[in-house]
């Protein structure tokens, strides 16, 4: 499939797109100006067609799902985000804490097989050191050689390093030699630091999310990012944040690393949590959300993949989002504790071949693949090259 010949500009009603529809149509960078423009469009189909044009020229029709499971081994937090509706304080009855054991029989029960990534990500416990973490993946790596392991946000590993007594590069290094393969993007939130005094007070600030990445990135780690939207952040503490990330992924390509493989927007989940407690905060729109998806498809133009996170968004609308910028629907999940919690509607898992129709459905091709991009036969299952 190649992109459409006929130029962008006529897909653009809005006029302060058009000079946007220019640079996209000649493959030059938008500025934090653009991206501006970007966020105050009301030409949603505008500004989808961009982002479509984009994703057309990257990956053409091929949309990725993987087949993965969500689990946390502990809702005991330390840190107080007011996002957050799954932490737990020790003595609350919700609490719990899962132990290797645990997590090898949970990971044993049939709705996991097929199973190719588990994406764990955590409470701040600080009762949690690394033996746990040596002793947890490697007993899950004994039982399931297979299963890629994506564990920890930026945050997360800095404090159980911390709390280990370990620096952050000792910490990562002892976890990588028993198994760990790649991390996910969670904890980024918005790094404006006024914001993230209002929604998350006391987390570690965006430079150690970012030093974090990027020591992840050297050491040769892949990583993921994300962004929190809509909640109480403004379109200029979104465009800082995107290209924040962007520089970031430009300094790990310079020095020939993967860096980030995939960003995705996280729409702001409001039930059950204090940030919506203290402030009035509707929950996300479809327009907002198609939006978050072509603008992140339009500015971070070095970071390969979007995913539209059904579980956030809803299926249906992942779905459309496809033709909005994304290639990417992650995965089946079979577990979610983070965004259902925070009143997510979606359902908890959707399988392999609900994924392949809603793909296929809205006129993509469906393709499986690891964490790593590496892709498999639908029917078989056996690695393309
Ligand atoms: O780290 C917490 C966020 C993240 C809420 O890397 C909330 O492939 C919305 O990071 N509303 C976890 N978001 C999810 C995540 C993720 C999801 C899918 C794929 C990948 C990947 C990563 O969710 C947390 C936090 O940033 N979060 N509470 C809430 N109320």
């Amino acid at each position: 499939m190649t992109a459409p010949s006929r130029p962008l500009d006529q897909y653009v009603r809005d006029l302060a797109l058009k000079p946007i529809a220019a640079k996209v149509q000649a493959g030059e960078r938008l500025t934090f100006e653009d991206g501006l423009a970007l966020y105050a469009t009301k030409d949603l189909t505008g500004l989808g067609a961009l982002a479509n044009h984009v994703r057309l020229q990257k990956h053409g029709l091929k949309t990725y799902f993987v087949q993965n499971r969500r689990l946390s081994y502990t809702n005991i937090c330390y840190t107080h985000c007011q996002f957050c509706a799954f932490q737990a304080k020790p003595g609350d009855p919700r609490a719990y804490v899962l132990s290797a054991e645990d997590i090898v029989k949970e990971l044993s029960k049939p709705e996991n097989a097929g199973v190719k990534e588990l994406h764990m990500v955590a409470g701040h416990y600080p009762k949690l050191k690394i033996d746990y973490f040596e002793n947890l993946f490697r007993s899950i790596k004994a039982a399931f050689p297979q299963l890629h392991l994506k564990v920890f946000t930026m945050v997360e590993m800095d404090y159980y390093a911390k709390v280990s007594g370990l620096t952050t590069s000792e910490f990562i290094d002892r976890c990588v030699a028993a198994g760990l393969e790649s991390c996910p993007g969670g904890g980024a939130e918005i790094f404006d630091a006024g914001i993230r005094e209002e929604i998350c007070v006391g987390k570690k600030d965006a430079n150690v999310w970012l030093r974090n990445a990027e020591l992840c990135h050297e050491k040769g780690i892949p990583t993921n990012c994300t962004m929190l939207y809509g909640h109480i952040e403004k379109p200029e503490h979104k465009v800082d944040h995107l290209l924040r990330l962007r520089d970031l992924q430009d300094r790990s390509q310079a020095k020939g690393l993967t860096g980030f493989l995939a960003y995705i927007p996280l729409a702001y989940q409001n039930e059950n949590n204090e940030l919506s407690r203290k402030h009035v905060i509707h929950e996300t729109t479809g327009v907002q959300d198609l939006r978050e998806i072509a603008v992140a498809r339009l500015m971070l133009d070095n970071i390969p993949h979007v995913k539209a996170y059904w579980v956030m968004i809803g299926a249906g609308l992942a779905q459309v989002g496809l033709h909005y910028g994304a290639n990417d629907l992650d995965g089946t999940i079979i577990e979610e504790e983070i965004a259902h919690d925070a009143g997510a509607t979606s359902p908890q898992a959707l399988s392999k071949a609900e994924l392949v129709r809603l793909i296929q459905e809205a006129g993509f091709e469906a393709l499986e693949r690891d964490n790593l991009y590496q892709t498999y036969d639908l029917e078989t299952g056996a690695a393309l090259s």
